[in-house]
């Protein structure tokens, strides 16, 4: 039991806005917390939101050295607090997705003899060819986009192999763009890293590996073979391969920390570098997504993470390898137009108040006579489509519902669109698939009542504040524990757990099984329809 208690795992989470730590003990428990934000604790990068957004708008970029300045801060404010680096058996992290990292030429030797008297930030100045890493919010790569798409034969052949069409935030063409633009930056490059392997590299004192579930938001890993695909390398950049070094399992222990944080923080030599990933994937395993799962985190946008186990690719969605079971995928759904249509069409139907809306849930039939609503105030990520479209229960198109019906045409709408979708990209509820949701709207059991009817499965819900960074103290633990055969779902058991909120009325399947038919169809039709 002492074992237990004393040692301690750290998740690093280097997310856009913020550099977040976690610490827990070997029996799970929160022991530590602290975090450097970026626009106030480093104010001399000016950055704002933790990023610069370039004149022409679509460019964003963060300093590279603001990331590596922010771990000195870190480390040195748990100093300050008295943390036992001593105590410290392994640890990992998470690093926002899609961000690339450009190394220069020598970077490799500096980075393996790092002089313990001396911060980070000094020592890596001249480590990286360039200086403004691109992020997750540029969109300036379009072009490089369709040139990807077509030296692969298309979007969903694209998709097929690498999870995910072409997306302007993804790395493949965040690196064209650096070869078209910045040809000699690019030719100094000696390896490219994602932020998650980039920070990585820091704790391990040499190039850490990209791991699989990070790397599946590149456009370029091929997520069944699970490695870089020629064809994509090619369309990129030449040399590109060489660049990246082969991709590893996000389990993988990657070696010892170096021995800068030995000397410099007094961590042990033994300690444990397992692979970084995404912040998306590290989310999945703070919330401890098992398989069959769905989380729904339901805020500004809607957000749907899947457990599948054999997905098939769709142009609309990602999937990614699964960072905590390399035998499985996730899947991760965005919606642009989650709270802030709901919050419209409260303050339309239910004079601004929660209760009103929560009344009307609560008065109106389970699948509501068969009138469905579509809502996309915005132009919509899942599917691509713009405006409010209401039917009737023949498929009917009606101009307006009454306020009871449009609420729940809403709610149901949502979640019907969410279930359509997850089942499109392979998912499969199971016999123990639990829901669980998060973010603004559940604390709303109204709302997850419909969710758990139309999913027919029990809605839990989680506290994932910090998810990413407490996702990957638990990968830390479970990187130890996998070398010694352990899943991570027993590495993790005894982490605190979901609360159940809601399980599903008796007949809803019956009601729903036929709406999400109906619901499917009436997409597709919306979409035939506005297409150009
Ligand atoms: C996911 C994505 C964002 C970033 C944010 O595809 O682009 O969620 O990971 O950190």
């Amino acid at each position: 039991m002492a074992e237990l208690t004393d040692s301690y795992y750290l998740g690093f989470d280097f997310s856009t806005q913020q550099l977040k730590v976690i610490a827990i003990d070997g029996k799970l428990q929160v022991t530590h917390q602290s975090n450097v934000q970026f626009d106030s604790d480093l104010p001399e990068f000016r950055t704002q939101g933790g990023v610069h957004i370039h004149e022409d708008r679509v460019t964003v970029t963060s300093p590279v050295l603001m990331w590596v300045k922010a771990l000195d801060i870190l480390l040195e404010k748990m100093t300050s607090a008295g943390f036992d680096f001593s105590r410290v058996k392994a640890v990992s992290g998470s690093g926002q997705q899609h961000g690339s990292v450009y190394w220069k030429k020598g970077a490799r030797k500096t980075l393996q003899c790092l002089d313990p008297g001396r911060c980070l930030h000094g020592l890596l100045q001249d480590c990286f060819a360039v200086q403004d890493s691109p992020v997750w919010m540029d969109s300036s790569t379009a072009e490089h986009c369709k040139n990807l798409e077509c030296a692969v034969g298309g979007a969903q052949q694209l998709t097929d192999m690498t999870g995910s069409r072409a997306y302007e935030r993804f790395t493949a063409n965040q690196i064209a763009k650096i070869y078209q633009l910045q040809q000699d930056r690019y030719n100094e490059t000696e390896r490219i890293s994602l932020v998650s392997s980039f920070a990585a590299s820091l704790f391990l004192g040499d190039y850490a590996a990209i791991d699989y579930s990070d790397g599946s938001g590149m456009n370029l890993m091929d997520i069944f073979s699970k490695q870089w695909s020629d064809t994509c390398l090619r369309a990129t950049a030449p040399q590109l391969a060489e660049k990246l070094a082969n991709p590893k399992s996000s389990t993988t222990v990657l070696g010892s920390l170096s021995p800068y944080f030995v000397k410099r923080y007094g961590m042990p030599e033994d300690c444990k570098v397992v692979a970084f990933t995404g912040d998306n994937p590290g989310s999945l395993a703070g919330m401890r997504l098992r398989e069959g799962d769905i989380a729904v985190s339901l805020g500004t946008s809607d957000t749907v993470f899947l457990w599948i186990k054999e997905p098939r690719p769709m142009v609309e969605g990602h999937i990614f390898c699964n960072p905590v079971d390399c035998l499985s995928y996730m899947a991760l759904i965005c919606y642009k137009n989650g709270s802030l249509t709901r919050e419209r069409i409260r303050n339309e139907c239910a004079r601004g108040s929660w209760e009103d809306f929560s009344t009307a849930l609560r008065s109106s039939p389970t699948g509501n006579n068969g009138n469905i609503g579509i809502y996309f105030d915005a132009v919509e990520i899942t599917p691509s489509a713009v405006g409010i479209y209401r039917f009737d229960q023949h498929d009917r198109n009606v101009s307006a519902f009454t306020p009871e019906v449009e609420i729940r045409a809403l709610v149901e709408g949502q979640f019907l669109a969410k279930r359509v979708h997850a089942e499109k990209l392979g998912y499969r509820i199971i016999q123990g698939t639990r829901v669980l949701a998060t973010g603004g709207a559940s604390c709303n059991k109204d709302i997850l009542q419909v969710l758990s009817d139309v999913f027919n499965a029990p809605v839990f819900t989680i506290d994932v504040a910090n998810s990413a960074c407490l996702g990957c103290a638990y990968r830390a633990v479970h990187g130890l524990a996998a070398e010694m055969g352990m899943s991570f779902a027993e590495a993790v058991n005894e982490a605190p757990g979901a609360q159940l909120a809601v399980r599903p009325t008796p007949g809803a399947e019956k009601v729903y099984g036929p709406l999400l038919k109906r619901y499917a169809y009436l997409e597709e039709k919306i979409l035939k329809q506005t297409s150009p």
